[in-house]
């Protein structure tokens, strides 16, 4: 309900922001996963960040490709990837009322055809009644700064939370949001991406967050990327900007040590209870995962 609340407060600040038609910054619905005692969001960003340019903004060269998973192997490299299996350490459903339970299970997640299927299925398991993947590459593969990309290919639906992100490595169970985190991609089933930041803002002592949406045809395939370096995270997909924070102030210390990734698909949570009318199997597709530096 405090979700629900939230999300039509922001809804509504969406809409003030559209009609008043300013540069302001927007503002993503976007608690996040794996919190615990997530602390409410404030619509305020500290600090204020870059207003998004209005013009296509082409990515910078990538570098020098330090790691990848190209998926085209017959099982998932658990040299890199460990999986998060259940309902959350707290059975809170991560932090966010989630409603899937995650499992290792090739009918949820495998390698098909050059792509990392997650596929989340509707089916009484353990405690829940559906069913879907989450994997991650911490204490495994971690960078700090650099261009993160992964192509990938979403199902839409209302109560899929698809999402390609990362969580600074100090991350452990119970010190979300200190530890950071930067979504490079997610959705609430819809065509609308959101690229978001979130971490504990010092200077006022409270939760922050900041980002901005675009809208794609999200079930094709698209590259979603970031560009980090020491001053500022750059959101893009199919190359072409469309957020940008800077990162430089002390507040945001958040950024600047190493990330890992994770990739999941998971149902309801934040994405509401559409799910409920939805047909399963929804699946997720992810061509690679690149890192440069
Ligand atoms: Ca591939």
């Amino acid at each position: 309900m405090k979700n629900r609340l939230f999300t039509i407060a922001v809804l509504l600040c969406f809409s003030m922001v559209i009609f008043a038609a300013k540069p302001t910054p927007k503002f993503s619905p976007t608690p996040k996963p794996t919190a615990t005692s997530t602390p409410t969001p404030f619509d305020t960003p500290v600090p204020t960040p870059t207003p998004v340019t209005t013009e296509p903004v082409v990515s910078p060269p990538s570098g020098e490709l330090v790691w990848s998973d190209e998926f085209d192997g017959a099982t998932l490299n658990t040299a890199d990837w460990t999986y998060d299996i259940g309902t959350g350490p707290y059975n809170d459903g991560w932090g966010n009322n989630e409603v899937q339970y995650y499992t290792d299970r090739e009918e949820n997640v495998r390698l098909e055809n050059g792509a990392l299927v997650i596929e989340a299925l509707k089916e009484r398991y353990e405690t829940k009644s559906y069913t879907s993947a989450r994997i991650k590459t911490k204490d495994k593969q971690m960078w700090k700064y650099g261009t993160m990309e992964a192509r990938i290919k979403l199902p839409e639906g209302a109560g899929l939370w698809p999402a390609f992100w990362m969580l600074g490595s100090s991350f452990i169970d119970s010190n979300w949001p200190y530890c950071g985190e930067i979504d490079i991609m997610e959705t609430f089933g819809t065509d609308v991406v959101y690229g978001t930041v979130h971490w504990w803002a010092d200077d006022v002592d409270r939760y922050a967050m900041y980002g901005n949406t675009t809208t794609t045809s999200v079930t094709d395939y698209h590259v979603y990327k970031v560009t980090w370096n020491d001053t500022s995270i750059t959101w893009f997909i199919d190359d072409v900007q469309f957020s940008e924070i800077d990162i430089t102030p002390p507040a945001l210390s958040e950024f600047h040590q190493p990330y890992f990734i994770l990739l999941n698909m998971a149902i309801g949570g934040a994405s509401g209870n559409g799910f409920r009318k939805l047909t399963f199997p929804q699946t997720m597709y992810v061509d690679y995962v690149r890192v440069y530096q």
